[in-house]
């Protein structure tokens, strides 16, 4: 049974009338944009570490400049998301230590190792690839200040993907051993980025209700079928196969039909246990510490002005 004040917010969402911070929303609404900001934002800070893994090791100066813009790009967007769910109530500080002790999660791909400089080029393709096609539809999302923050996210995202793509092609296109690093990434990120979407419709527990406040726009199933329609002529493209024995076009349905994940594996990495879980949480961890100086100076700074104003 929904109150007056709940019938006339859901009124607005069906209008297409975005709620902005001040507006009343029903505690539901605000708690799952804290929980879906404040894991996408973590997912931003946390996705710095694969590829900043690859910063020292880039071929060429070219190539160092435009990761090294890549990995910043990321940084923006979590503070951009960051921002976003201050307007909800909760502070950034609040939200990095939950995501700190393990309370708030990150998104699972960032727990897989990227071991070649082919992974570059799959995790730009494939994992940005993903993330837009997540993003796109977010642009338009209920709450006001997410789906502004998601305009600007995207148009940095289809850089981003751009660069990951030109890397594979140069792989692709390059000897035989770096067509070979090329399918070993794309062999090791297909399944983890077809993960991304979330578990299927059928195990998805905030779909139905996150749906109907547009916080998301589409289900986690319908996104990857239109992820993985987009993908596999570009695989073609370059030459490389997807890693799937099933994947085939089904006409009828107008898309392909293709493999599952492994959904225990996924399950799995929620726990705790992907190959670098633990290896992720300690270097943030690490860089919280150890800026702990910068952010009492910066309050003993901002203290000190405030008495002097005072004074
Ligand atoms: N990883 O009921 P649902 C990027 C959790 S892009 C970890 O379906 P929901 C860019 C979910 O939280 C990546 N956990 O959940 C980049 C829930 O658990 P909870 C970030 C996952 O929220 C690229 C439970 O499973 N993008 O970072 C995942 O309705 C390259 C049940 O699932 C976003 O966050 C997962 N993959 O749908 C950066 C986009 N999937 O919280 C650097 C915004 C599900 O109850 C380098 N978020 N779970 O404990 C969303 O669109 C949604 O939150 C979904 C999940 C679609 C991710």
């Amino acid at each position: 049974e929904m109150s007056p004040e709940e019938a006339a917010f859901q009124d607005r969402i069906d209008q297409d009338i975005k709620i902005e911070p001040k507006d009343w929303m029903p505690a539901g609404y605000r708690k799952t944009l804290i929980r879906q900001i404040g894991q996408h934002a973590h997912s931003e800070i946390v996705g710095q570490l694969p590829e900043g893994n690859w910063i020292t090791r880039a071929p060429t100066l070219e190539r160092k400049a435009i990761l090294l813009a890549k990995v910043q790009d990321e940084a923006g967007h979590g503070l951009y998301l960051y921002a976003a769910a201050e307007t909800l109530g909760v502070s950034r500080d609040e939200l990095t230590e939950q995501l700190l002790d393990g309370r708030m999660k990150y998104s699972s791909i960032f727990n897989y190792p990227t071991l070649n400089w082919a992974d570059m080029g799959a995790v730009g393709w494939l994992v940005d690839g993903a993330a837009i096609m997540n993003q796109v539809p977010l642009q338009r999302t209920s709450y006001g200040p997410y789906s502004r923050a998601m305009i600007r996210i995207c148009k940095e995202e289809s850089f981003h993907q751009r660069q990951g793509y030109d890397i594979m092609m140069k792989m692709a296109q390059g000897t035989a051993a770096q067509k070979a690093m090329a399918q070993d990434a794309l062999n090791r990120l297909w399944y983890p980025s077809l993960m991304m979407f979330g578990p299927s419709d059928a195990d998805s527990v905030h779909s139905a209700q996150s749906m109907s406040w547009k916080i998301k726009m589409d289900s986690n199933d319908e996104l990857r079928q239109k992820f993985v329609d987009q993908t596999v002529p570009q695989a073609e493209y370059l030459g490389l196969t997807v890693p799937d024995e099933n994947l085939k076009w089904n006409e009828e349905k107008g898309g392909y039909d293709f493999s599952q994940p492994d959904w225990e594996e996924f399950f799995d990495v929620l726990r705790g246990n992907g190959p670098c879980n633990v290896d992720r949480m300690e270097k943030r961890n690490k860089a919280w510490d150890e800026g702990a100086w910068v952010r009492d100076g910066l309050m003993a700074h901002a203290a000190k002005r405030a008495a002097l104003k005072t004074a």
